[in-house]
């Protein structure tokens, strides 16, 4: 059902398509009862139609209340953000319809209760029956009951910033790169933020978590705190020596860990119910390498081994059964939600609206918070018919790189408790590493492509699955390149030899780095997108191997990135969160939002390119 198709010689079912639309939608779910405007205020025709439309979805709840995992609500004022929300996207034109997400990110404004601003919002759309107003009235409305999106975060300026550390990129030898070098390490100051004493005082009023820390944000629309950026943003601020900011960051982190069980997708009040790519033992990690800090990681090794049973628990764990009967724990992607999500909740209800039943519906929205789950929202990796986004199946999906993040997990658990002294906790997390190894090599590991693949459930992943080769996604990705960044795989010189071939005929590597995929879908996880992150794990990986073969494909690639960052940063002035990589000095576009700015992992990967490789004085960045 399209929301604005409709025929307009027959007024009756144009008046249905208006309005079952969103009615069918929200009554299947309790949550969104409040949603419903009063029904005093509705005409009688818009009554009868909403109650028959109640009664069938009713029914179809009844038949079909099955789609498993527990789904519990958010916020009262996330719900109520979503009505204002919907009704923002009715209410102005399409040329200019606001970012979703910027209405969820609104505050209460004092003295105003959440019940005082409910009865002005009922009061505000009573005369209208698609839910849209005048959008100055709107606007007044907005501007009379909330404080604006961003405005709970207030800047902090870091303790630990100067603006030329000492020992900062020493191997930066040309001027015009330090300069520029010196500008993106400025850039920590503009993206660092405090949590504000307003969301301390009344956190009910505001959809912001609270963090003990300061934060570096990644920019523009991204205003908070998101888990797997926070990675590449911490080794940017070792580079800069902000090594008090980045244990902060960890600090936050792991604050979520203890109170949520897992570091949430980021610190919103509608990111709970999904994580993203665990990284927060790398962070430590990293963090110990520079600074030795032992304390950090005996406060880490708690939180960590709450986090490792979260990804190897419950819905998120998988077993592949081999030829022989051995079977290989691995682990995949699973948000505990089933709704549309609250930050796009208009573009997910559309995107699911040709499915008919309420368990098809449900199924299909899990599958795109999965997709938010992974980092990579959203990508033809999870279509099952790509580019068809209807076919997204992510919890189908044995993935590459999450694996490779849990492998690292256990290899730095291990580390951590050898630090700590604890021999018995070592041993079991390099057991657990071995496994994993195993399951490397059965079920993703494929000889002939020279990579390793994706694989595809056929079930509903509960029981232990027989392995079949049939079942690898043979599609070239750059996440199938990702396990060349733990130090087993990149130091075994075969193993690199045939990966480096495979990446040098994979038709990944383009003009200004590697690209996500060979599929142009219009997704921004696909081509021509490349991503900072997925370019530092394989050129760090290639970088550190033994093969110099290895090693120069690796500073090749790093330098095309870091000249086509500096390129773009020259004419648009600011630093992207992606870049179109089939050319040189493009950012990159796609997917269901405007190309952000700032931006934390660009930052943090073009600084760490820097000080892994350098810049010789008379090596030129421009082309
Ligand atoms: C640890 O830090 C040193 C510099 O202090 C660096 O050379 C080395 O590559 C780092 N190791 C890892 C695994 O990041
Ligand atoms: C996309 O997939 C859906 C669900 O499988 C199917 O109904 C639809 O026909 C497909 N659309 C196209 C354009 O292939
Ligand atoms: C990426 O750059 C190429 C080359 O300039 C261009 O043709 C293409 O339209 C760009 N793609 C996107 C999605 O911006
Ligand atoms: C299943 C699950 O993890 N549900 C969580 C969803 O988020 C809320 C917090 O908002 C938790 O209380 C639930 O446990």
């Amino acid at each position: 059902m399209n929301l604005r198709k409709h025929n307009p010689n027959d007024p009756i079912s144009t008046h249905l398509s208006s309005l079952s639309f969103p009615y069918e939608f929200l009554h299947s779910f309790p949550l969104f009862a409040s949603i419903l405007p009063q029904t005093k205020r509705l005409t009688p025709l818009f009554l009868f139609f909403f109650l028959c439309f109640s009664f069938v979805t009713s029914m179809a709840v009844l038949d079909t209340n099955s789609d498993s995992g527990p789904v519990i609500p958010t916020t009262p004022l996330v719900t109520f953000l979503q009505r204002v929300q919907l009704t923002a996207l009715r209410s102005y034109p399409k040329t200019l319809t606001p970012d979703p997400k910027s209405y969820i990110d609104l505050s209460l404004k004092l003295p105003h209760d959440l019940s005082t601003v409910e009865t002005a919002f009922d009061d505000l759309t009573s005369e209208s029956r698609d839910l849209s107003v005048p959008v100055d009235k709107l606007e007044k409305f907005v501007d009379q009951y909330f404080d604006g999106a961003g405005e709970d975060l207030v800047h902090h300026e870091p303790e630990d910033f100067v603006s030329d550390p000492s020992g900062f990129l020493l191997n930066v030898e040309n001027e015009q790169v330090r300069e520029w070098a010196r500008e993106v390490h400025g850039l920590w100051t503009t993206l660092s933020r405090r949590v504000s004493d307003a969301v301390r005082e009344s956190p009910e009023r505001h959809t912001l978590l609270q963090l003990p820390e300061p934060v570096i944000i990644p920019g523009s629309r991204f205003r908070e705190v998101y888990y797997w950026d926070s990675y590449w943003v911490i080794k940017g601020l070792l580079t800069s020596k902000m090594h008090t900011t980045a244990k902060g960051l960890v600090t936050n982190l792991m604050s979520l860990v203890e109170t949520y069980g897992y570091a949430l997708n980021g610190a919103r009040a509608y990111y709970t119910n999904r994580s993203q790519p665990p990284l927060l033992s790398s962070m430590v990690y990293e963090i110990y390498n520079v600074t030795k800090d032992e304390e950090l990681v005996k406060k880490a090794i708690p939180v960590l081994l709450k986090e490792y049973d979260f990804w190897n628990s419950g819905k998120h764990k998988v077993v592949i059964r081999d030829a022989s009967g051995y079977d290989h724990i691995l682990s995949r992607y699973y948000a505990m939600w089933n709704m549309p999500r609250p930050e796009s909740s208009v573009f997910d209800q559309e995107s699911a609206s040709g499915f008919s039943s309420t368990l098809e519906k449900q199924r299909f929205h899990r599958d795109i918070a999965t997709a938010a789950e992974s980092g990579c929202d959203f990508s033809t990796r999870w279509m099952r018919d790509p580019p068809n986004f209807t076919t997204m199946a992510t919890t189908s999906v044995v993935p590459v790189d999450l694996n490779v993040f849990l492998f690292k997990m256990e290899l730095d658990i291990a580390f951590m408790m050898e630090v700590s002294g604890d021999e018995n906790g070592r041993e079991r997390f390099v057991k657990a590493s071995e496994a994993r190894v195993k399951a490397f090599e059965t079920v993703f590991w494929n000889e002939k492509a020279g990579q390793w693949l994706d694989y595809w459930l056929s079930s509903n992943g509960d029981e232990p699955e027989i392995w079949k080769a049939e079942s690898q996604n043979t599609n070239v990705f750059a996440s199938n390149f990702a396990p060349i960044w733990i130090n087993s795989f990149h130091l075994d010189e075969n193993l690199v030899k045939k990966v480096l071939k495979a990446l040098k005929n994979s038709g990944l590597i383009a003009p200004a780095g590697i690209l996500t995929s060979l599929t142009n879908s219009g997704q921004q996880w696909d081509s021509p997108n490349g991503w900072a992150p997925q370019q530092e794990m394989i050129v760090t990986g290639l970088a550190r191997s033994g093969l110099k073969e290895a090693k120069e494909m690796a500073e090749e690639i790093a330098r095309r990135w870091i000249r086509s960052s500096y390129r773009v940063y020259k004419t648009s002035g600011t630093i992207h969160e992606k870049l179109n990589v089939s050319e040189f000095g493009q950012y990159g576009g796609g997917g269901e939002y405007k190309p952000q700015t700032g931006f934390g992992w660009s930052n943090g990967v073009i600084l760490a390119f820097l000080e892994e490789f350098g810049w010789p004085s008379d090596l030129s960045i421009e082309p």
